[in-house]
């Protein structure tokens, strides 16, 4: 059983040298997996299932069914940033959308899966924001405006999240432990693998005396060295870190 996580690769037309790590990644090591998890923010930003035809869009879906085709299962849990993807993108691309948090086994291991966004609650003016982009009456009156006026709308949003999270003190970005330590014991004490900190870690947590390991996925991204990926994965009953060129 082989079975992969990735999070956090924030797709965009003006980083293309990510969308070539993710083509090589899955028209090559993606293939032995029997399941891809993305756990979120696989785009910068998602505006619509409308907004398929756009040519990243349309090839980031052609490349997700082909691997579908070769019998891969993926999966996609929405992030912050893509939470709007729904069902024309997840058919055209072969995969199944997950709800957050979503609860697994690897080899018997329990592990719960989520994007992470939801457990960063000392970040109250981000969850008064997350309640209401969420609201499902929020969201068909966004969506019923013209594509142009949602990407407008967006860019003014990640704008004013930009100067926000400049005021943010670091640690307010992160999960807040009793928040994870409460989703643990909920789901009963298994493992977690989660994105969007883009701080990659594996945290050990001792949760009423049962010891669950929390790996925090790497978010991919292009430097002066180049575009970097990595997935996470599982196989002969270890999970180990993969890096992606
Ligand atoms: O994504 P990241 O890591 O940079 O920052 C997040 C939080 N910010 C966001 C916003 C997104 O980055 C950009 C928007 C994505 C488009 C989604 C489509 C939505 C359209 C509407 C759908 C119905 O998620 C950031 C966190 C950070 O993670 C760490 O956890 O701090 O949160 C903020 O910065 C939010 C601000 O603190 C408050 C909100 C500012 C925006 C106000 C816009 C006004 C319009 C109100 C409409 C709801
Ligand atoms: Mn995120």
């Amino acid at each position: 059983m082989q079975v992969h996580f990735i999070s956090d690769l924030h797709l965009t037309a003006d980083r293309p040298a990510l969308t070539a790590v993710l083509e090589r990644y899955l028209t090559g090591a993606a293939r032995t997996a029997d399941d891809l998890y993305i756990l979120g923010d696989l785009f910068e930003y998602w505006a619509g299932d409308d907004d398929t035809e756009d040519p990243l869009n349309a090839r980031v879906a052609e490349l997700l069914a082909s691997l579908a085709r070769t019998g891969t299962r993926i999966h996609f849990m929405p992030g912050n940033r893509d939470f709007l993807l729904g069902p024309s993108f997840s058919a055209r691309a072969g995969l199944d959308i997950l709800p957050d948090p979503t609860l697994i086994a690897l080899d018997g291991q329990a592990v719960l899966l989520c994007h992470g966004d939801a457990e960063c609650t000392d970040d109250l003016a981000y969850q008064a924001f997350r309640a209401q982009v969420r609201n499902p009456a929020y969201q068909a009156q966004f969506l019923s405006q013209p594509l142009a006026a949602r990407k407008q709308f967006i860019a003014g949003v990640r704008m004013k999240s930009e100067q926000a999270k400049a005021d943010k003190q670091a640690d307010i970005m992160d999960v807040n432990a009793e928040a994870i330590d409460a989703l643990l014991r909920r789901h009963g004490y298994p493992w977690l693998i989660h994105g969007h900190t883009h701080r990659p870690a594996l945290h050990r947590h001792e949760v009423d005396g049962h010891h669950c390991e929390r790996w925090v996925l790497r978010d991919w991204r292009e430097d002066s060295s180049g575009a970097h990926g990595e997935a996470l994965i599982w196989a002969d009953g270890q999970l180990q870190r993969f890096p992606l060129r």
